[in-house]
């Protein structure tokens, strides 16, 4: 090992990236272990490394132990605690949301494992698990597991089928994992925690890992090899991509007449937002953002026309609509972001997709530009020397930047009374918050306020979960956020609904010292699905939260929660603002102070930033409802725009 070498080490381990230095261990020996301590050991040694920087990929692991892990995974844990970061969280599903923060917000290059007890501890990582794996997130799931000697029988917790003895309720998992082994020997874990070390940080396969760990086979000691615990550095790559795909991507651009790039999350964890903003300024080609892809470009950047998908702005829409050659770059075309496949309306439009995996590169019968995206954008820019869209079509986009940044302006300022519009609300914490600075949502009509209104200046500053778009995602999604950058302020937007599901991890951030600014949305129920519900003739059922009524259906008077009270109760600073006035300082407040702060204002439910486009939702075929029966018409009649892209 070089001194250059070494002294970047030791940089890296001022700069917190990697943990103290650990004993380099002789080649031959063994060191006797339990499969916990060998795991958790293993775990400790394990790092990435790209563009010269090394880190540790672990940065420790959340856990909630009970009779399944406790004398296993937990013993380990407390045996190495001066070594590994053991965090107790307050809900397994919450640990996997806060662990797939971490590592959106880390690039993809560290994340967090999870350890739960047997059973519910387990299932309740399903939901995480998905979410993860939906937004490709490493994550890695450590499950107690049945006793593998099947003695205590059925041990508690286990759920019993007449058919096999082999399944648990982790095999739940694995569906939502995309790597899944139980570990039914100590020496299994020789060949799987490699394997599964190997998959969290493949750039194309990564997502929610499982190794199941049955709570005997936890706690058996085994001979482990000592190389078993050598550092290992995974290399993440920058692919370059094939020369001859390259050559006829630069011929399909050149001869295309209105190109239209779509960033996605894989510009921004590329690193590649750089190359992306060379790349524009040269060509003039104009881009839209996915929500994923959301701060590729500074908003006011004259190429950037916004957010494109079924909650975006009508200029990206515009411009998808004419676009003959769109470039999706890191995007996994979901339907929300094709706006159900009607964005892309030009009779021959053509597809590039520079995509780090092949899944997501062959989609739209779209020539697969395969490798990492800052590395392809660069060789593009290359070979386009000389090469610029038409005046008109940059102007357009210039155009259509500033329009809706008018736009912006006028949803800030509506002066609604006497509740404020939700959209003044996101505008008044874009205010307040500096570029740097992260907003994380998930769920409900945020998402849908924020791509429109929220003005990125940083790739990092917009973390909106759009993929699994999970209630419940806010407050953990935030926690792990601040965790992977603990000098910005992390503001977490949250409806009354998603707050419902899962507050719990405030108590988390206040044991960690971990800093949340949380604006509470209240509006008494799913102003979301509530708009959505009503546009397809079902008149918001089941989207209040109201007392049952005399006519036996939930149309009572408003429930008596008082959420800050809520918060208040769980440890959080709490202010309540009743005006955007208000709300400004208390967001100040907020900012200045050193704590987690909810801040809670109730915004008009009746006054939303409008959707602009379709969305494939299936509408009743049948119904006693005039209403029904006219969506279903404006239904079927749209559904005619969706194009197949074969
Ligand atoms: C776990 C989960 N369950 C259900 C849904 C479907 N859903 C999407 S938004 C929403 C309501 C969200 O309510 P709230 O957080 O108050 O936001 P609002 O709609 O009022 O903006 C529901 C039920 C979901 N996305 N996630
Ligand atoms: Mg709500």
């Amino acid at each position: 090992m070089s001194t250059a070498h070494t002294s970047g080490q030791t940089l890296m381990r001022q700069r917190g990236l990697i943990g103290p230095a650990r004993r380099v261990m002789g080649s031959n020996g063994t060191k006797r272990l339990t499969t916990a301590q060998a795991l958790i050991r293993f775990l400790q040694v394990q790092q990435t490394e790209r563009d010269g920087l090394r880190r540790d990929f672990f940065g420790g692991c959340f856990g909630i132990f009970g009779h399944g892990n406790v004398g296993g995974v937990a013993q380990a844990l407390h045996q190495y605690r001066h070594e590994f970061r053991y965090i107790l969280g307050r809900n397994e599903q919450a640990m996997v949301h806060a662990s797939a923060g971490f590592a959106r917000m880390s690039n993809r290059l560290r994340a967090f494992a999870c350890a739960s007890s047997i059973g519910p501890g387990s299932t309740n990582m399903v939901t995480g698990a998905a979410g993860a794996t939906i937004n490709r997130l490493p994550v890695l799931l450590l499950p107690a597991d049945m006793p593998a000697t099947r003695i205590p029988r059925p041990v508690l917790q286990q759920v019993e089928l007449p058919w096999t003895s082999s399944v648990s309720v982790n095999d739940a998992l694995r569906p939502v994992s995309k790597y899944w082994d139980r570990i039914e020997r100590p020496e299994q874990l020789l060949w799987s925690a490699p394997e599964a070390v190997r998959v969290l940080t493949d750039q194309a396969e990564t997502g929610a890992v499982t190794l199941a760990l049955p709570t005997d086979v936890q706690a058996e000691a085994y001979d482990f090899p000592e190389e078993f615990f050598r550092t290992r550095v995974y290399r993440i790559p920058r692919p370059i991509p094939d020369s001859e795909a390259v050559a006829e991507a630069v011929r399909t651009i050149r001869q295309a007449s209105k190109p239209l790039i779509v960033a996605g999350g894989g510009v921004i964890y590329s690193e590649a937002t750089e190359a992306l903003a060379t790349f524009v300024d040269q060509t003039g080609i104009p881009i839209v953002e996915t929500h994923a892809g959301k701060g590729s470009l500074p908003y006011d950047h004259p190429s950037n026309v916004g957010s494109l998908g079924v909650n975006g702005v009508p200029g990206a829409f515009a411009m998808a609509q004419e676009a003959d050659l769109v470039i999706g770059i890191g995007t996994r075309w979901t339907d929300v972001t094709t706006v159900s496949q009607t964005a892309f309306a030009h009779p021959e439009a053509q597809f590039i997709n520079v995509n780090i995996g092949s899944f997501d590169a062959h989609k739209f019968s779209g020539l697969a530009l395969l490798g990492d995206a800052r590395v392809v954008i660069d060789s593009l820019s290359e070979a386009l020397a000389g090469f610029r869209v038409a005046p008109e079509h940059e102007e357009k986009a210039a155009r259509l930047n500033h329009e809706w940044d008018a736009e912006i302006d006028r949803y800030a300022s509506l002066g609604n009374q006497p509740l404020p519009s939700q959209g003044e609300v996101v505008a008044a914490v874009n205010e307040v918050a500096a570029p740097e600075d992260v907003v994380v949502s998930a769920a409900g009509s945020l998402p849908n306020d924020l791509q429109k209104l929220w003005r990125s200046r940083d790739p990092k500053s917009y973390h909106v979960e759009y993929g699994y778009s999970c209630m419940g995602y806010e407050i953990p999604g935030g926690l792990g956020v601040k965790m992977a950058a603990p000098d910005r302020e992390v503001f977490v937007m949250v409806g009354d609904g998603s707050y419902l599901m899962m507050p719990s991890e405030i108590v988390t951030a206040v044991q960690e010292g971990l800093k949340l600014i949380i604006v509470l949305v209240q509006n008494h129920g799913f102003a979301s699905v509530g708009a959505l519900s009503r546009r397809l003739g079902t008149e918001g059922f089941g989207a209040h939260y109201r007392h049952r009524g005399e006519d036996g259906l939930l149309s009572g008077e408003r429930l008596p929660v008082d959420l800050a009270a809520n918060a208040a109760s769980l440890g959080a600073d709490v202010k309540r603002a009743a005006n955007i006035e208000e709300l400004r300082k208390a967001l100040e407040e907020a900012r200045a102070a050193s704590g987690t702060t909810l801040v809670h204002v109730e915004t008009d439910p009746d006054v939303y930033v409008p959707r602009f486009h379709w969305w494939d939702v299936a509408v009743a075929e049948v119904s006693t409802s005039d209403a029904v029966r006219a969506a279903r018409t404006t239904y079927e009649e749209e559904r005619e725009k969706s194009r197949r892209h074969l």
